[in-house]
């Protein structure tokens, strides 16, 4: 199975030097390190430099992926219209001649996580033996679990293998959204990686729970929170300087209900304490920018290859200001 990749090392907290009562008003302050999932950047330059300046450069890489955007860098406008174009064809998925809030929101959230899409088109490709648009667990049978009929799956006994097989399964469903049975390509990104999509949250949480839940009663105590980061060397030892505000943080700000332990919902909470989303904020920038009437909420092709500086560079307009931009950034 593919754990989530960030709840496997237990590691210690990030304390933060600010006194107890600020670190209350911010939950992303002080967290349980790699256990918390914060959405990934858009790009590794700032939208806006310490002056309030624009960046171009931070809108090229949301809108076509940081690689794709370096190409653009050396078309001349001419071809980068041209270019830019064709990608719009592509990002108008209804072929409604209209890129939409939901279209373009898409594509900016498939660039953020791309490392998803990556390793789910490496799997795809082994795993879709019949090469359909659909990965059936028939298919996904073969690889995870070579293929053994439901009988053999059930005679295994070993605790691990039947938490992986309950976990996939469980995953599986929550990943297809059409009920199907099968996985699309989409569904399967959202299977290997729950953590990319919000749709999966309630699942990571359900997982981290389950990882973290000693003794096994369905809620994450203050002690098991504790153990899980700070691996304590011996009874004696003695506790770092910032378990007591753990304790403190956890009983003020983690545990909602104050009944002392943490749900599914309020470990949620904890481990995706973003409510900011960059990829929805970029998306209304975007179409801000170029949505000329400012009416309908979605573009023409025209709007956007018209805009061709914003959503992607070329020679002629932000070659020089992307290096200028790095300089600053
Ligand atoms: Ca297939
Ligand atoms: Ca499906
Ligand atoms: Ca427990
Ligand atoms: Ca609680």
């Amino acid at each position: 199975m593919h754990e989530v990749k960030l709840s496997i090392h237990k590691i210690f907290v990030f304390v933060t030097t600010l006194c107890l009562t600020t670190v209350f008003a911010n939950a992303a302050n002080v967290h349980g390190g790699e256990r918390v999932h914060e959405p990934e950047k858009l790009s590794n330059q700032a939208h806006f430099n310490s002056h309030n300046q624009h960046n171009a450069v931070y809108d090229h890489d949301a809108f076509l992926g940081a690689d794709e955007a370096r190409k653009f860098e050396h078309l001349s406008p001419e071809e980068s219209r041209k270019r830019l174009g064709k990608i719009v064809d592509k990002i108008d998925t209804n072929r409604d001649g209209f890129v939409s809030e939901a279209e373009l929101l898409e594509e900016i959230k498939h660039h953020q996580n791309r490392y998803a899409y990556k390793d789910a088109d490496r799997l795809w490709k082994a795993q879709n033996t019949n090469k359909d648009s659909v990965l059936t667990w028939a298919e996904y049978n073969e690889t995870a679990y070579g293929g053994q009929t439901e009988e053999q799956l059930l005679k295994i006994e070993t605790q691990d293998f039947k938490k992986k097989l309950r976990r996939d399964r469980h995953r599986w469903a929550m990943a297809d959204q059409d009920r199907d049975r099968n996985l699309s390509y989409e569904e399967f990104a959202a299977f290997l990686h729950p953590e990319a999509f919000i749709h999966m949250q309630d699942v990571v949480a359900e997982e981290t729970l389950e990882d973290m839940d000693d003794d096994k009663d369905g809620f994450v105590s203050l002690e098991e929170h504790i153990d899980d980061l700070w691996a304590r060397e011996g009874p004696n030892a003695p506790e770092p300087e910032w378990v007591p505000r753990e304790r403190e943080y956890f009983m003020v700000s983690r545990d909602r209900d104050g009944d002392g332990k943490l749900n599914a919902g309020e470990l949620r909470e904890w481990i995706f304490p973003s409510n900011h989303d960059p990829a929805e904020a970029e998306m209304k920038h975007l179409l801000y920018e170029a949505d000329k009437n400012k009416v309908d909420g979605k573009l023409t092709k025209t709007e956007i290859v018209d805009k061709f500086d914003l959503f992607a560079g070329s020679q002629a307009t932000d070659f020089g200001d992307a290096i200028k931009a790095h300089d600053e950034f």
